[in-house]
């Protein structure tokens, strides 16, 4: 899978993803991260992409104009890099904004099925709407808060959509079955020593009982969604018994 952003810091974006498992998986071709930096197309001979917005207020605003051509160039580029031109397909543009649909785990699935993925980070007070009618096809947020740029978030999601593709995670089904893919939270994982400052692993993980394991790691996400995420819990399949379980 492709990723290419649309930024003006294209470093804090590649030192970010060069590194440790979405490095590895750059390195071993399953993804790639490619970068554009917004402000090579600038005409401005200061090289200038904001300025003031219409209607006053506080802070600047992105410019259209940079933003339109970096994406023709872009969108030029990835259409040149396929073997069959008359197939390609235009990618979706995602623009990260506080303004969004916030990412979740089904939304890393869907967009890690796409060959080519857009993202626009935004900076400053926000960006000429008329540019985002023309390109953008996604907005979405990673969460409740306010950061200063789209550039963490748009890492956020590559780094969560890549461990998506086969071959990302060493362990082929390490991602299958863990938190958030059927709505519950993991259950705790201990590993050596047997004790650590008088504290010891539960007995049923040394049993080597596989069926007893399974039931009480199962039982264990429940109480802890139960106890940390109870929204998720809603959402989450259990069975007639385990439902009832809760309610005691
Ligand atoms: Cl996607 N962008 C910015 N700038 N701030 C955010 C965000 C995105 N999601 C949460 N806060």
């Amino acid at each position: 899978m492709n990723f290419h952003v649309l930024t003006l810091f294209p470093d804090m974006v590649q030192n970010g993803l060069n590194t440790s498992i979405t490095g590895r998986a750059i390195e071993k071709g399953l993804i790639s991260v490619n970068t554009v930096n917004i402000r090579d197309f600038s005409d401005d001979k200061h090289k200038r992409v904001d300025d003031y917005p219409y209607g006053g207020g506080a802070g600047m605003v992105m410019q259209a104009e940079p933003i339109y051509k970096a994406y023709g160039y872009l969108a030029n580029h990835i259409k040149m890099s396929k073997d069959d031109q008359t197939a390609y397909k235009k990618p979706r543009v995602v623009y990260v904004t506080p303004q969004g649909e916030i990412f979740n785990q089904s939304m890393a699935q869907e967009l890690a099925a796409e060959e080519d993925l857009i993202l626009l980070c935004g900076h400053y007070e926000g960006i000429d709407e008329r540019v985002l009618e023309m390109i953008v096809s996604d907005y979405v947020s990673i969460g409740d808060y306010v950061l200063t740029g789209g550039e963490l978030p748009a890492m956020v999601m590559i780094d969560c959509i890549s461990r998506l593709i086969p071959g990302v995670l060493n362990n082929e089904t390490s991602s299958e079955f863990e938190s958030l893919q059927d709505n519950l939270l993991e259950y705790p994982q201990y590993t050596r020593p047997e004790v650590f400052m008088g504290r010891k692993v539960p007995e049923v993980l040394l049993s080597g009982h596989h069926a007893n394991i399974e039931a009480w790691r199962r039982q264990e996400s429940i109480i802890r969604t139960y106890e940390r995420r109870p929204d998720l819990l809603e959402q989450a399949e259990l069975t007639e018994e385990e439902r009832e379980f809760l309610t005691r």
